[in-house]
């Protein structure tokens, strides 16, 4: 079982919240099972910014699956789920990206691992930094913490406590 591999969850169309619950049981009965969870933070959009904000996760989880076959498995998950793939940066109703796979680094063209804009974006740094703080970057050589202090990225991002959906179609 190999156990240090952090995933992040988002979503921005539909049952938001409803949403990351059910990726997060698919991924823990399809990928393996699910070790930590970060809290759950509501996020301004990141790349374009016309669309609803997104609720952000991160996730630990086990898994025996190498890194293309749990790729292979997020993508299933992704579209049993309902997602459609049209743009870049659409809208989503859930989006499984792979931020660790261990200390792996991969460049394909299928996988970039770690990810490539993990360390430019404070809507998955925050989730990660709280259950994993001190885990290594293996390219950059930082911590998750080190690198969240380093980051420039000024876009909000909020943790749920009391949750108050923004209309009330989202979830
Ligand atoms: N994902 C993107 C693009 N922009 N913005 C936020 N806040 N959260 C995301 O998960 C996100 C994004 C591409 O996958
Ligand atoms: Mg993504
Ligand atoms: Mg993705």
């Amino acid at each position: 079982m190999m156990r240090g591999i952090y995933l992040l969850l988002g979503s921005n169309i539909g049952q938001r919240r409803a949403n990351l619950g059910q990726a997060c049981e698919l991924i823990d009965k399809q990928a393996g099972p699910v070790k930590m969870v970060s809290s759950i933070y509501e996020t301004e959009p990141w790349g374009k910014s016309n669309q609803q904000h997104f609720l952000n996760q991160a996730l630990q989880i086990n898994t025996s699956l190498s890194p293309l076959k749990l790729l292979e498995t997020i993508h299933r998950i992704e579209s049993k789920l309902g997602r459609i793939r049209y743009q870049k940066w659409a809208e989503r109703i859930i989006d499984v990206d792979i931020l660790y796979y261990e200390n792996k680094v991969i460049k394909s063209d299928l996988l970039t691992i770690p990810h490539p804009e993990l360390h430019n974006r404070m809507f998955a740094l925050v989730p990660l930094v709280e259950i994993a703080p001190l885990y290594n970057h293996p390219v950059l050589g930082k911590t998750s913490m080190e690198l969240l202090h380093e980051c420039t990225d000024v876009l909000g991002v909020k943790k749920l406590t009391d949750y108050i959906p923004l209309t009330s179609a989202s979830g």
